[in-house]
């Protein structure tokens, strides 16, 4: 949507809305270029706001047929963005408001309201989608009963809550919980259904159905299976019961994001419901079965307790981050999960952060709300609650959680509802831990020691740096896990949470017989930068002993960018650092998904980003030289034990996308991405010529390209997956993001050249686009072209679909952390963006707190 001067909306200005919806009742008339959708609504003034009010409802694109108040034709002009009914038309009572309007879905390439994809109509309403369908207050906090009737010639007819009827054509819906109307959807379309079945606690009978375009029936098992583990999961740890007659997931092609809880009609990507072993890797099994969770979870925090406004996101989307990370923990391994979890954490919200999109998991202010669905309101958020569990311990987390669905059960909440909930469920007071919501910024915990008479003493200062619009900040709250190990590797304090209140705290540990080592932030129990300087030998004895598995592989994590950040500046690597990392890798007594997260090394942009913390100014050609080089040593000092591990690491029989094969798997692929850099690419072309699934055939394909090599088995790839486009996104994507640098850019547009590069699908963009941007050193190459690739195409995006273009353009977040020439070009390019008349909202926000 074109917007010449986009307003900012504050979170200090809410006001309750004037009238109160009762219900609401929607017929839709379906045709692709004229759809007419008719809406019957029943307000009354809202008590909250008293005295004669006029009605603005939120509307955009809408053709208005008509409009009658209790049956009486009104005469009104809508603007813009929506129809004002002056008080002096509604009655001070109940009373009802009907419209007709007319939409064009198949016109609406922004996928946001009613769209279409592949004959099929689809909704998405989160977060403002719905004015685009019919005259409504579109705000999270009027929440009404929905009843729906479906007209269309197509075979099935999709809504929120119970089917009630249908008939040739047509098809009606109820749901009587009362939802926001971003949780509105209607699917229409020529699909099959893989049926299901679930038993509620309490003995109810649902359905289950997961509707995909026929042949993909096949493809539903491991989607039905996480969606009855997850409501069985919700029942057992949350004591959430299911609430309807029927559950109902879509698979859809044309999506800006992975999923939508809409109330009993998720709609999802199809890359995050269908899998198969030959066309889904276990990244894609995990992310299923995660998003499947994810968005179930939703249907209680989210759907039955919602958010105020939006600026309460994190209410709902930390949360359910928070419980579907539980859940795929239960589900896999804990460790593993957690140490993933942070490597994105880091990756994601913590570069965000540190540059000029850093905002507060509730921010205080916005132009486009799309734009605030980031890292920091979902991943941060779900850190902010692993904190207060921490704090409060499982029992207090438990209580909480109890009253929270008890007392706010149907509402639209606040995350001062939520504080509230655990502070008389605990009794803790949780003012100072506000801060976590309000204040923007990752925390830099420094860390110092001293041991003298028996004592061990651990010195703690905390910095909270400025970001934008918020120069100073008080101490958080900083729950610190900390462990002391022995000499002998015997843990001599076990796991104890020392709470940081202050900017400078110390925490004693008397009575000890000899000097230990400390074992600080277990299990990464703040989201904080921490700055502890250690001794190889303390890096090493971590590695090697620490009982928390965390803080183990951060030992070998720290251990290799200190060394990355000496090897940048021309120093050889540490045979000490080589020896340690291969005795984890060969000890058979460790997990092999965590051995496997033992030898991935740091990314480029997480160096980039270390160094930039660490006031240096990153090189991203060094950066890239020096991984290559780090991944040589290892790969040559493995060499002698790498074609044992190998035949040991073999898929032994059926493919099965358990964690534990999984993990086999995934260190299957890290020790064949060594031996590729040895081999001239023998071993990998043997595996993808072996692989019967697609975890294996992409891992051998990736070490191929990784190493400038396969291009027959690109083709072949190409030759087998043309037809199916969730597959094709991977060879996209792969050949980008493992280009050498100085090709990437050349390589992703002879790719744009293609056919099947079909950018107006959000997948097939960000395979290519996100791709460049996440091959550091190429989209960072110094003659500026990633830049002006990747901006030539986001200007292309952006008046077809601002809020993919919009998310994509974080690729330029980081800017200030280069030298003066990159510097220049990415502002250079970004200006270029601002200045192209009719730029949507959606991008001009990003643009501009970019530039700052
Ligand atoms: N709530 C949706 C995200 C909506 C994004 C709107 N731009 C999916 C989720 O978080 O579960
Ligand atoms: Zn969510």
């Amino acid at each position: 949507m074109k917007d010449a001067s986009p307003q900012t909306v504050f979170l200090s200005d809410y006001q309750p809305f004037t009238h109160v919806v009762q219900q609401v009742a929607l017929t839709f008339r379906l045709a692709p270029a004229a759809t007419r959708v008719l809406a019957r609504l029943t307000l009354a003034p809202n008590p909250l706001r008293p005295g004669a009010q006029d009605l603005r409802l939120d509307g955009e694109g809408l053709r208005l047929i008509s409009c009658r108040v209790d049956g009486q034709a009104v005469g009104v002009v809508p603007d813009a963005t929506g129809l004002t009914l002056a008080a002096d038309l509604l009655p001070n009572r109940a009373f009802v408001l009907e419209t007709e309007v007319e939409i064009a879905p198949e016109a609406n390439t922004a996928l946001e309201g009613l769209y279409m994809s592949n004959g099929m109509y689809c909704t998405q309403c989160e977060a403002e989608g719905f004015r685009k369908i019919t005259f409504y207050p579109d705000r999270p906090d009027v929440m009404a009963p929905f009843k729906v009737r479906i007209e269309g010639d197509l075979p099935v007819l999709l809504s929120n809550g119970n089917p009630v009827a249908q008939g040739p054509g047509w098809a009606e819906w109820d749901d009587p919980w009362p939802k926001p109307a971003y949780l509105f959807a209607l699917v229409a379309g020529d699909l099959v259904a893989h049926a299901g079945r679930f038993r509620t606690g309490s003995g109810r009978e649902v359905a289950l159905n997961i509707w995909v375009r026929k042949g993909d029936e096949d493809r539903c098992a491991y989607a039905m299976d996480s969606l009855i583990r997850s409501m069985a999961w919700d029942e057992k740890v949350y004591g959430r019961e299911y609430d309807l007659d029927i559950f109902n997931i879509v698979a859809v092609d044309d999506f800006n994001m992975g999923a939508m809880e809409n109330k009993g009609l998720n709609i999802f990507n199809s890359k995050f419901v269908l899998a198969s072993p030959e066309t889904a890797t276990d990244d894609d099994y995990a992310r299923i079965e995660a998003i499947i969770a994810h968005e179930y979870f939703h249907n209680w925090t989210g759907n039955r307790i919602t958010c105020r406004d939006w600026f309460q996101l994190c209410l709902k989307e930390g949360l359910t981050v928070f419980r579907d990370q539980q859940f795929s923990g239960d589900m896999r391994s804990h460790a593993v999960k957690r140490i993933e979890d942070v490597l994105m954490l880091r990756a994601r919200q913590f570069r965000e952060d540190q540059g000029p999109l850093a905002h507060p998991v509730r921010p205080d202010s916005y132009m486009e709300i799309n734009n605030f669905y980031t890292a920091t309101v979902y991943e941060k958020g779900a850190e902010v609650i692993g904190m207060l569990k921490r704090l409060v311990g499982d029992d207090g987390y438990a209580r909480a959680l109890d009253l929270y669905f008890d007392r706010h059960d149907g509402e639209a909440a606040t995350i001062e509802d939520w504080l509230t909930v655990f502070e008389d469920a605990t009794g803790r007071d949780l003012t100072q831990f506000k801060r976590w919501y309000t204040e923007a910024g990752t925390p830099v915990l420094k860390v110092t020691e001293d041991w003298k008479d028996g004592t061990y003493t651990l010195h703690f200062e905390q910095e909270n740096p400025a970001t934008p619009g918020q120069p100073v900040k008080g101490a958080k709250v900083l729950p610190i896990a900390v462990g002391l190990i022995g000499g002998n590797g015997d843990e001599v304090v076990p796991t104890t949470v020392l709470e940081m209140t202050e900017t400078r705290q110390s925490f004693a540990f008397e009575g000890l017989s000899s000097r230990p080592v400390a074992s600080v932030l277990r299990g990464f129990s703040a989201p904080v930068i921490l700055d502890f300087p250690r001794s190889v030998g303390d890096r090493e004895f971590l590695l090697e002993h620490d009982t928390d598995p965390f803080n183990k592989w951060e030992a070998g994590r720290a251990f290799a960018k200190e060394q990355l950040a000496r090897m940048v500046t021309g120093a050889e690597l540490s045979p000490s650092w080589t020896a340690a990392l291969a005795r984890v890798v060969l000890d058979p007594s460790l997990d092999p998904a965590f051995r496997a997260l033992c030898l991935r090394l740091p990314s480029d942009d997480d160096m980039a980003q270390t160094l930039h913390a660490a006031g240096q100014v990153p090189d991203p050609a060094r950066i890239y030289a020096a991984r290559r080089r780090m991944g040589l040593a290892l790969a040559e000092h493995l060499a002698p034990n790498l074609p044992g591990l190998l035949a040991d690491l073999a898929n032994p029989g059926a493919f099965s996308p358990d964690a534990a094969f999984a993990g086999r798997r995934a260190l299957r692929q890290a020790l064949l991405a060594l031996m590729t850099r040895l081999d001239d690419g023998v071993a990998a072309q043997m595996a993808f010529a072996e692989a019967d699934n697609m975890t294996d055939s992409l891992g051998a394909l990736t070490c191929l390209v990784d190493n400038g090599r396969g291009a027959a088995e690109l083709a072949a790839f190409a030759a087998r997956w043309s037809g199916d486009a969730n597959v094709m996104d991977k060879w996209f994507m792969l050949q980008i993001a493992y280009a050498a640098p100085d090709r990437a850019v050349e390589v992703a547009r002879d790719l744009v050249a293609l056919p099947s590069f079909n950018w107006k699908n959000p997948n097939r963009f960000r395979s290519v686009i996100g791709a460049l941007s996440a091959n550091h050193a190429g989209f960072h190459r110094a003659d500026g072209a990633g830049y002006a690739f990747v901006a030539d195409w986001l200007l292309r995006l952006d008046p077809v679909n601002p809020q993919t273009a919009a998310r994509m353009s974080t690729a330029f977040e980081t800017w200030r952390r280069y030298d003066a020439d990159r510097s220049q070009m990415v502002q250079a390019q970004l200006r270029r963006i601002l200045a192209q008349p009719g730029l949507s909202r959606d991008m001009t926000e990003m643009v501009g707190r970019m530039l700052g």
